[in-house]
């Protein structure tokens, strides 16, 4: 495939945490490929490793020179699909990552600002999934943990006004649910339709 012809990039975490899945993979890993409009989307897992994530979402970026960046990960304890409004200058885990680090209290980039905004054009995103009756809420913390720090340096290597780059967060896979969750009953989205809602979001994207 060429790297040439536009596409946007699609990126999902490896699972993290114990768990064998992550949605967020699973759905960016059900779009690879798919045209939308002229525009084709390209697929690439990240780490779950603090260390190893801004690195391969850089060389993805550097390989395939997207038009548009739209980072997903799994929030677990949340039933919709919820676009990130903030990424915060900060790492701070609540449980190791899957190298074994848990950083406490670290700036992702030394005197970085402390924090930006999505790249997306949120209240469409909500308006369009709504219409569409996907449940989808803003969310304005992407939490402290890799799907911040990848946020962050998606928004502050990456992001200008003219393109779309930003995050967002996914439910739990059903057959995650009983594991996963701490709440009861515990909330989670079938993958087809995060599937279909992601779509949903490239095509305001392409
Ligand atoms: N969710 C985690 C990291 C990887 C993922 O899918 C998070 O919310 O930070």
């Amino acid at each position: 495939m060429t790297t040439s012809s536009p596409c946007i990039l699609l990126t999902g975490f490896e699972p993290f945490g114990g768990e064998p899945i992550n949605p967020s993979w699973e759905v960016a890993r059900a779009l690879a490929g798919q045209q939308i409009g002229a525009i084709r989307v390209e697929s690439v897992q990240l780490p779950c490793v603090f260390a190893r994530a801004p690195q391969t979402l850089q060389a993805a970026l550097a390989h395939w020179s997207p038009q548009a960046v739209l980072c997903l990960g799994q929030a677990e304890g949340r039933s919709d699909v919820t676009p990130e409004r903030v990424a915060i200058n900060l790492m701070h885990a609540r449980i190791a990552d899957n190298a074994g680090a848990q950083p406490q209290e670290v700036p992702i980039v030394a005197n970085g600002p402390a924090a930006y905004f999505s790249g997306l054009p949120l209240t469409r995103i909500v308006r369009h999934l709504s219409d569409h009756q996907l449940p989808v809420s803003i969310s304005n913390s992407a939490g402290t943990f890799v799907c911040n720090q990848v946020f962050y340096w998606l928004q502050h290597t990456w992001g200008r006004a003219d393109r779309y780059s930003g995050f967002v967060h996914l439910p739990c896979l059903p057959e995650q649910a009983a594991r996963m969750c701490t709440r009861s009953p515990c909330p989670s989205l079938p993958l087809e339709t995060q599937v279909r809602a992601v779509h949903e979001i490239l095509t305001l994207m392409a």
